[in-house]
């Protein structure tokens, strides 16, 4: 999968792209991400890339020039272009496991990091698909959300999590919240490590993982439980679970 990053502040992105699971993708070739610096295509004297904003307001807007041009050199003619153009904003449908599962079947990303109080809405009209946001609160800019957004489609992405690992048994995949993860010591600070996980039977720990991702998301979660899909026993669990809690 390949993943254009058009930003004015390529540098955020050293780290986190450098680093952990997605360094080692990126070394593996499972993962081709590049970094596009906005400000070189300005027209302009200065390579300025923001301006004040027409009809007045507080801050300063991207110019829709640089940015379409930076998004054509990546795209290539809109004929051949495979992929999709997003825009990280604020007003954009929100990322979700679902959204970045479909994200991940795409060959091409290209990610647009908005700064300031947002991009020339011409820009916008013109480069871009769609807009995605991580959440709803404003950020100083959209690089941020794009490191949040090539993390968590990347893990989507076959071989990148690793051969033991899947993204299908994490947290929200089934709709559920994950079940507490236990590691060594078998004792730590006088709290032991739950006996079922240290008895073998496989059975019997995918049904404590079952029964404890229905408590979590009941607990911290309650509209996942509504939309998830709940089998006859999960639901059996659950009712002898409030039960319990209504005696104590
Ligand atoms: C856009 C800031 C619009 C303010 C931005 C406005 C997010 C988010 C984000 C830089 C861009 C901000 N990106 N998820 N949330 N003028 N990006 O906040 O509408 O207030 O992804 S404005």
């Amino acid at each position: 999968m390949k993943i254009d990053i058009l930003t004015i502040f390529p540098e955020m992105f050293e780290s986190v792209l450098n680093a952990s699971i997605l360094g080692r993708a990126r070394e593996n070739g499972l993962l081709d991400v590049n970094l596009v610096d906005i400000r070189p295509f300005s027209e302009l004297k200065h390579k300025n890339t923001d301006d004040y904003p027409f009809g007045g307001g507080a801050g300063m807007v991207m110019l829709a020039q640089p940015i379409s041009d930076a998004m054509a050199s990546v795209t290539g003619p809109m004929e051949t272009f495979r992929g999709r153009r997003i825009y990280l904003g604020p007003r954009g449908r929100t990322l979700t496991t679902e959204l970045a599962r479909e994200l991940a079947a795409e060959e091409h990303l290209v990610l647009l990091c908005g700064h300031y109080e947002g991009v020339d809405q011409r820009a916008l009209d013109t480069c871009v698909d769609e807009e995605i946001s991580i959440g709803d609160y404003i950020l100083t800019g959209g690089e941020l959300a794009a490191m949040v957004l090539t993390d968590c489609v990347a893990r989507f992405v076959p071989g990148v999590l690793g051969s033991e690992e899947s993204p299908e048994e994490e947290s929200f995949s089934d709709g559920l919240l994950e079940y507490p993860q236990y590691t060594r010591p078998r004792e730590w600070q006088g709290m032991e490590v739950p006996e079922v996980l240290l008895s073998g039977n496989h059975a019997r720990i995918r049904a404590w993982r079952r029964e404890q991702s229905l408590l979590a998301t009941k607990k911290h979660r309650p509209d996942l439980l509504e939309k998830a899909e709940l089998t006859v026993k999960d639901r059996l669990f659950l009712a002898e679970a409030e039960a319990c809690s209504f005696e104590n």
